[in-house]
């Protein structure tokens, strides 16, 4: 869309992809985050994490003029990608870097400016929170600001292929708008584009990623309810995924990111009287650091092994071949060791250079030599190119990639 001037809020996981495919497909593009070194590091050239594809997307948006800054532009449109954590206690939506955006944009904005908030908001937010703060500051919505509503769908891991590939929602509550920034994600995106209401967008972006807590939660319950009877659940679900109706997810050591461990809480917190199975898969999916734990005790007692500090976690991140470690399964656990004053164990993530955590090695020989017990929590392909020096260790595999004779299963 030639001529369009997009001002993205918030150059991290999203954002930072998100405006690097527009300006790489020719849009005007300035991205704009407040962390000063963020910004001086991607103005250096220097994408800020590793994801297949973004250093060559990066040079690409480059060369069509990309711009970063600390500071808000005028602009035709505005996309907000920034955090929406959820409040620990009530439970719902912490929405005050979206509405510090939205105060700043408001400050700069030309009159019929777009916003389109891509962050993930609990269904209502939009309504309760953003227009209240808009109409406060005297604007008039549908004459001095357009509100739009674009979840993403990206998965890191395979964000460059899924941006251009997967089908999108559009939620805007004016049809023209909502074409305009059809029109626009377009630029990229080959997949259907959905346009809808506000508040059906807001919904269906919460609801796909509880889908996906719950279909895990059902996996990890089944992994406690095999390993209480010495089944193999591994073999389980495969043989029920042979059904043509039935598609059993992996379990694991639990749920980390920032999509999946946060968004079904927006429900929980909003809906607490109608989410029973919601919330209990939250439960389940948070109890899994602690099962973790109790395996590794059973492993260390039945072994005769006293000293923790022999037992050492493989992977920090919150899943395979990412380098984001938020709310990841193995901080989940070292936070429950810390409640219980168990201090220690070694830690090793072949994609975490700097040390971030008490007791991490950054070499990994020297990790494996000061270990009895290797605990495998994220399953990099780094660990599966290095199986054979494993050979010498107890293993408690959670990610079902290491197939010796005698390794410990969740
Ligand atoms: N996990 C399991 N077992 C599985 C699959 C995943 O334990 O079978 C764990 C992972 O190890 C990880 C967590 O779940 O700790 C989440 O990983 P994920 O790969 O399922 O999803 P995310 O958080 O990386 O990305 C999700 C995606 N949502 C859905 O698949 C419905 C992605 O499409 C969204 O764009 C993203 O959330 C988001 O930003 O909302």
């Amino acid at each position: 869309m030639l001529g369009v001037k997009v001002n993205v809020i918030g150059m991290g996981y999203i954002g930072l992809p998100t405006a690097l495919m527009f300006a790489a497909n020719c849009v005007e593009v300035i991205g704009t985050d407040y962390d000063e070194k963020l910004i001086a590091q991607l103005m250096l050239g220097k994408v800020t994490f590793e994801e297949e594809g973004l250093t060559e997307l990066f040079e690409k948006a480059v060369s069509q003029g990309i711009k970063f800054s600390t500071s808000y532009h005028p602009a035709d449109i505005y996309i907000v990608a920034v955090p929406t954590p959820y409040d620990k206690t009530s439970k719902k939506i912490d929405a005050r870097y979206v509405l510090s955006a939205l105060k700043s944009i408001m400050e700069i904005c030309p009159k019929g400016a777009i916003i389109v908030i891509e962050s993930t908001v609990s269904p209502g937010t939009i309504n309760k929170f953003i227009c209240p703060l808009i109409e406060k500051n005297g604007l008039v919505i549908g004459e001095d600001v357009q509100l739009v509503h674009a979840p993403e769908r990206i998965i890191p891991g395979n964000m460059i292929y899924e941006l251009e590939n997967n089908s999108r929602t559009i939620g805007s509550d004016n049809n023209e708008i909502g074409m305009i920034v059809k029109e626009l994600y377009k630029v990229f995106c080959k997949g259907e584009i959905v346009l809808t209401d506000i508040r059906t967008a807001e919904m269906t972006k919460v609801i796909e990623n509880t889908f996906r807590d719950i279909n895990i939660a059902f996996a990890n319950e089944l992994t406690k309810i095999c390993g209480s009877d010495d089944m193999d659940v591994y073999e389980i679900i495969r043989i029920a995924n042979m059904h043509p109706r039935v598609n059993i997810l992996q379990p694991g050591p639990g749920v980390g990111g920032h999509c999946i461990s946060v968004d079904p809480w927006f429900l929980v917190g909003d809906y607490p009287d109608l989410t029973n199975l919601i919330l209990a898969a939250r439960k389940i999916n948070d109890s899994m650091p602690q099962h973790v734990l109790k395996r590794i005790r059973d492993i260390m007692k039945n072994n005769c092994i006293r000293d923790i500090s022999r037992v050492g976690l493989y992977g920090l991140t919150y899943k395979e071949d990412v380098d984001d470690i938020r709310e990841s399964p193995t901080l989940q656990l070292l936070e429950k060791m810390d409640e219980h004053l168990a201090f220690g164990i070694k830690v090793f993530d072949p994609m975490i250079k700097k040390v971030v955590v008490e007791n991490q090695e950054i070499d990994f020989g020297k990790f494996l030599s000061e270990i009895d017990i290797l605990v495998i929590m994220v399953s990099h392909s780094h660990i599966k190119d290095n199986m054979h020096d494993l050979k010498d260790k107890l293993i408690l595999d959670t990610k079902n990639v290491c197939h010796f004779e005698g390794v410990y299963k969740l």
